[in-house]
C-alpha cells in the first residue's frame, strides 16, 4: 500500500517532497476540481480555517497566511522607503495585493495570475484572504502568463514580488534564470525583487539554483526567512535582489517607516524584519 493509500479521504495530502507529506484534517469541502491549468481544492480545516490547495500542495490557509503575506510585501516596502508601484506575480488569493494595498503611498499595483479560476474562486470560497482587495481602485488585475508579461511589458516597478507555487508545474518557468533576468529589467532604480523560494531544509537545491542566478544579477542577492506552520519542514526562504541600498536600512528608519504607515501586522514588526536576514549556516551554505 502507498503512504497515500493509508490516509482516510478526509485528509488532503500533500507530496511535494520525496520522503516527507503533510496531511491536513477535511472538515469541510467546498470545491475540488481541475482547472485550465491545475487541480484547485478549497475546504476547511478545524486549526487553519479555509485552506485552498493546488495540485494538493498548501498555497494559503486563513490562519496562517499573515507570516507569509507580511513578510513578502512589508520587508521590501518598507526596507525601499519610497515604493509607488508594485507588481505581483501570481498571488491568484489576493492575500499579497491585500498586503500591499494596506500601503496608501502605493499608487498602482499590477497583479499578474495565469489562473482565473483561482482568483474567481477564492473571491467566492475564501475572501478573507483578499479582503476587498480586488475592488481596490489601485489593483490591475491581468489575467496572463507571468513570465510572457515579464518578457514584453515595458512598464517599471520598485518592488516586484514572485507570490509563485513551487518549481513543479505552471509555476516552474518563475524560477529560470530567463525569468529572474527579464525580472530585473522591470526594476526601477533601487527596485527589489522577491520571490518565494521553498524551505530550504527540504528544498535547499531550489534555493541554491535562485541564489546564484540572482548573484549573477543583483548587486546585494539573499535571502530571508521566516516560519509558515503551512508551509512545512522549517522556515521558508524568500530570495531578495536589488542593486540599492535598501537592506542596509536601519531600524531606527524602519520604525519610522512602519509608524507612518499605520499598518496592523501579526508577524511583522522593524525588528523581526532585521532579524530575518540572520541566517543559520545550513542556510547560508546553500546560498554559496
Ligand atoms: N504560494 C507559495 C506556496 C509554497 C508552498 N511551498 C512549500 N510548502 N514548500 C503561496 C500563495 C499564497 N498567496
Amino acid at each position: 500500500m502507498s503512504p497515500r493509500e493509508t490516509w482516510p479521504a478526509d485528509w488532503n495530502v500533500e507530496r511535494l517532497h520525496a520522503d516527507h507529506a503533510q496531511a491536513l484534517r477535511i472538515t469541510a469541502e467546498f470545491y475540488d476540481s481541475a482547472t485550465e491549468h491545475q487541480r484547485l481544492r478549497v475546504f476547511e480545516n478545524p486549526t487553519f480555517g479555509r485552506s485552498m490547495t493546488l495540485d494538493g500542495v498548501v498555497q494559503v490557509t486563513e490562519a496562517d497566511n499573515f507570516i507569509y503575506h507580511e513578510m513578502m510585501t512589508h520587508v521590501p516596502i518598507l526596507a525601499h522607503g519610497a515604493v509607488r508601484r508594485v507588481l505581483i506575480v501570481g498571488g491568484g488569493d489576493g492575500g499579497m495585493a491585500r498586503e500591499v494595498l494596506k500601503h496608501e503611498q502605493i499608487e498602482q499595483v499590477t497583479m499578474v495570475e495565469i489562473d482565473g479560476t483561482v482568483v474567481d474562486f477564492c473571491k467566492s470560497h475564501l475572501p478573507a484572504i483578499s479582503a476587498g482587495a480586488f475592488d481596490d481602485p489601485r489593483l490591475d488585475l491581468v489575467i496572463a502568463d507571468g513570465a510572457q508579461f515579464m518578457r514584453q511589458n515595458a512598464d517599471l516597478y520598485d518592488v516586484i514580488i514572485v507570490d509563485s507555487t513551487d518549481p513543479v508545474g505552471p509555476g516552474e518557468v518563475l524560477f529560470t534564470d530567463t525569468f529572474y533576468g527579464h525580472a530585473k529589467a522591470r526594476l526601477a532604480s533601487g527596485g527589489i525583487l522577491v520571490t518565494q523560494n521553498g524551505v530550504p531544509f527540504l528544498q535547499g537545491a531550489e534555493l541554491t539554483n535562485t541564489m546564484r542566478a540572482f548573484t549573477a544579477l543583483f548587486a546585494d542577492a539573499t535571502c530571508y526567512l521566516a516560519t509558515i506552520p503551512t508551509y512545512a519542514g522549517g522556515p521558508m526562504a524568500f530570495g531578495w535582489g536589488t542593486d540599492g541600498p535598501a537592506r542596509g536600512v536601519d531600524v531606527t528608519t524602519l520604525r519610522q517607516r512602519f509608524e507612518a504607515a499605520d499598518i496592523q501586522t501579526d508577524y511583522y514588526t522593524p525588528e523581526v524584519h532585521l532579524g530575518a536576514f540572520a541566517l543559520p549556516p545550513y542556510v547560508s551554505r546553500l546560498i554559496g
